[in-house]
Formats: structure tokens, C-alpha cells, sequence
């Protein structure tokens, strides 16, 4: 299937809706969001500096890493904080995804949490600031690293914690997803999982490059109301089929990065009335989770709407989410229901 590219350099590319529909997507099928373009590292020669804040400063190469013994595999569902910014209105600037900047792989690391300890962080640390090997000009900022911090606190034991990841889909790392080794943070819009990792600092005050304080904010109305941190709630129709004149099937997955996804719930009258979807059983912690549901169809020219609520009673609004920068519009997916007889129906669009 591949990908729809949105920019060349740096590449950006979204996924068919297609594609997520099986349990794990295949890399090639799996969006890439990079801000500059991609830096070609040599896994040999690579170290990953800690340092900061810390007693014990070291580098590590890849072999010290797999050496450390607790190499784990999770299944982690990635999504870009701008996935679904298109359908804002009016419109906001930056990259256009629709609904195909979400993803779901299994990573395999070491626990981040294993490799921090060694280090020895002193006690005034707040923050573990994350160095990419990408560079390039940010305006007013000249020319910076991909950078982003996570606080102390966020830094989760194995299994649901941070990993440093050198594997995806049981193969090496690609260019593209952040070779040799990358930061994946489970639950968290992947904005934090840091690509071409060559740099971890202890800091004894809160980060303030470019990508933590000028982008991947929620602004509104030009007031910052805080930073985009865990994935809000989301589910999305992948596939619509009518049945007969008057009924119709659909399945598709639903995640959160707060808490487990407690229910989808469909609606074929514009959102007035809501029946539950059958959800599959829970995976690994904040990844994708199946559902389908079949009822009447709606009315002529009708669509189906799907929203899924999680365990802190989160639930996907039926207006548009808007904000200056477009992060985090989790609005009810909405899909067109093909006319009886449609040979072509049921996919959905975007
Ligand atoms: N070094 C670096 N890491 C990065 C980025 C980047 O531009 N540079 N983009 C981030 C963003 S915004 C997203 S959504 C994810 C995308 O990961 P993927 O390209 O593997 O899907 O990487 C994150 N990590
Ligand atoms: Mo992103």
C-alpha cells in the first residue's frame, strides 16, 4: 500500500486507512513525521552520550545496550499530534495529515528507566532532555537540534515505560523511523519518542528549545494552555460495508495514551442516539484495540460516526478540537455510507 507523501525533504508520509487494519503495520506502511531531513548513521560507530546531571556520565554503543540483558519487545501504537488537523476549521498551518499519522509496531530495547540509573541522576534533576542527530534552521532559533524533554517523573519502569528501541517489526531500525536506536514512550502523542538518538542530559530546570516551548503546544486564542503530552482518545472507522438495503457492518481500532479504552459507541443518526461496538480484548498498555459493530444502516446519504470514551471518561468530542497549531483534534470519526448496491463501497476516504 505505502505511504501518501505529504513532503519530500524532510520526508513526511501518511498511511492508508487500509493499512491499519491489521494487528501490527508493517513498516512500510507506517507514517513518517521528521521535522529536518534524515541523518544516516553509522551503527558501528554510534554512541549514545548521557550525561547532565548526572554522577556517572557514559557512552554506549549498540552491543553495550542489547549487552544490558533486559531487552524487552512492546507492542506501541505511534501517533503524530497533528494526525486528523486537516479537518480543522478554519484552517491551521502546518503538515495536513488526515487520519493516517498513527501507527502500531513492535519496538524492541532496553528499558530507558535501566539506562538511567547507571547514570546516576543527582537529586535537583527535573527533566531528561533527548538529543536527535538531526539538525537544521528553525528561524529565530538559527539552527537547532531535534530536541524534547520528558519529566523525571514520566520516566515509567519496564513494561509501560519509555524504551531505547533499536528494532521495529523484528528488523534493524530504518533511516527513516530513526536508525540505529530511537526513544519510543508509550501512551504519549510520539512527538516525545526521539528518532537517531545520540544524546540524553540530566537538567536541573525545565527544557526550553524549540520543539518543547515554540511547537507541540496547545495554543489557543495565542495563550499557551500547556504542552501536547499523552494521546487523547480516538477511534477510527476502517471499514464500512452495507449488508442487504438496510444494514451495515463496520470495524475499525480505537486507542488512548491516558487509560484503557473502557467503549465505541456508533451512531447512524448524526450523533442523537449511540449503540456500543464489540471491542476485542485489551493488548499491551495504550495500543490500538479492535472493535466492530453491525445495526441498521442510516438513512439514505447517511454516514456512521464512531467515538470511543477510556477509563478516565475521556471521550472523543463531536465538534472539532481546535487550537492555533492544530494539535490533538480527536473529533468523531465520520464516514459516508455507500448506497445500496455500490460495488465499490465501504472504504472509507481519509
Ligand atoms: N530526531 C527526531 N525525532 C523525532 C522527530 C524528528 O523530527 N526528529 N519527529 C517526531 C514526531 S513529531 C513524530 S510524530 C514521530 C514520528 O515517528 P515515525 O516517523 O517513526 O512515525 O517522531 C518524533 N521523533
Ligand atoms: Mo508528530
Amino acid at each position: 500500500m505505502g505511504l501518501t507523501p505529504l513532503s519530500e525533504v524532510p520526508f513526511n508520509g501518511e498511511a492508508s486507512l487500509d493499512a491499519l487494519r491489521s494487528r501490527i503495520t508493517p513498516v512500510d506502511d507506517f507514517y513518517v513525521r521528521s521535522n529536518f531531513p534524515e541523518p544516516v548513521l553509522d551503527p558501528g560507530a554510534w554512541r549514545l552520550r548521557v550525561g547532565g546531571a548526572v554522577d556517572a556520565p557514559r557512552e554506549w554503543s549498540l552491543d553495550q545496550l542489547r549487552d544490558l540483558g533486559a531487552s524487552l519487545d512492546r507492542t506501541v501504537t505511534l501517533e503524530c499530534a497533528g494526525n486528523g488537523r486537516s479537518f480543522i476549521e478554519p484552517p491551521v498551518s502546518g503538515t495536513p495529515w488526515t487520519l493516517g499519522a498513527t501507527g502500531t509496531a513492535v519496538f524492541t530495547g532496553v528499558p530507558l528507566a535501566d539506562v538511567l540509573r547507571h547514570a546516576a541522576p543527582q537529586a535537583d534533576a527535573v527533566e531528561w532532555c533527548f538529543t536527535g542527530a538531526d539538525v537544521g534552521d528553525a528561524g529565530r532559533w538559527g539552527r537547532v537540534p531535534f530536541q524534547r524533554s520528558l519529566p523525571v517523573e514520566a520516566i515509567a519502569p519496564a513494561p509501560d515505560g519509555p524504551l531505547l528501541a533499536w528494532s521495529m517489526n523484528g528488523r534493524p531500525l530504518t533511516v527513516r523511523h530513526g536508525a540505529p536506536v530511537r526513544l519510543i514512550v508509550p501512551g504519549w502523542y510520539a512527538v516525545a519518542s526521539v528518532k537517531w538518538l545520540v544524546g540524553i542530559d540530566a537538567l536541573t530546570a525545565p527544557f526550553e528549545g524549540r520543539f518543547q516551548t515554540d511547537r507541540y503546544l496547545y495554543v489557543r486564542d495565542g495563550r499557551v494552555e500547556g504542552p501536547v503530552e499523552r494521546m487523547k482518545v480516538r477511534a477510527l472507522i476502517l471499514e464500512v460495508t452495507r449488508r442487504a438495503a438496510d444494514r451495515v457492518e463496520m470495524s475499525g481500532i480505537a486507542w488512548s495514551g491516558a487509560a484503557e479504552v473502557t467503549a465505541v459507541e456508533v451512531s447512524t443518526d448524526g450523533g442523537a442516539r449511540w449503540s456500543p461496538a464489540e471491542l476485542a480484548p485489551a493488548g499491551e498498555a495504550f495500543t490500538r484495540r479492535a472493535w466492530r459493530w453491525s445495526g441498521p444502516a442510516p438513512a439514505a446519504g447517511g454516514a456512521v460516526w464512531a467515538r470511543a470514551t477510556d477509563a478516565t471518561g475521556a471521550r472523543q468530542p463531536t465538534e472539532t478540537w481546535t487550537n492555533d497549531l492544530g494539535y490533538g483534534n480527536n473529533e468523531v470519526h465520520r464516514v459516508p455510507v455507500p448506497p445500496a448496491g455500490d460495488p465499490a463501497g465501504g472504504q472509507p476516504s481519509s
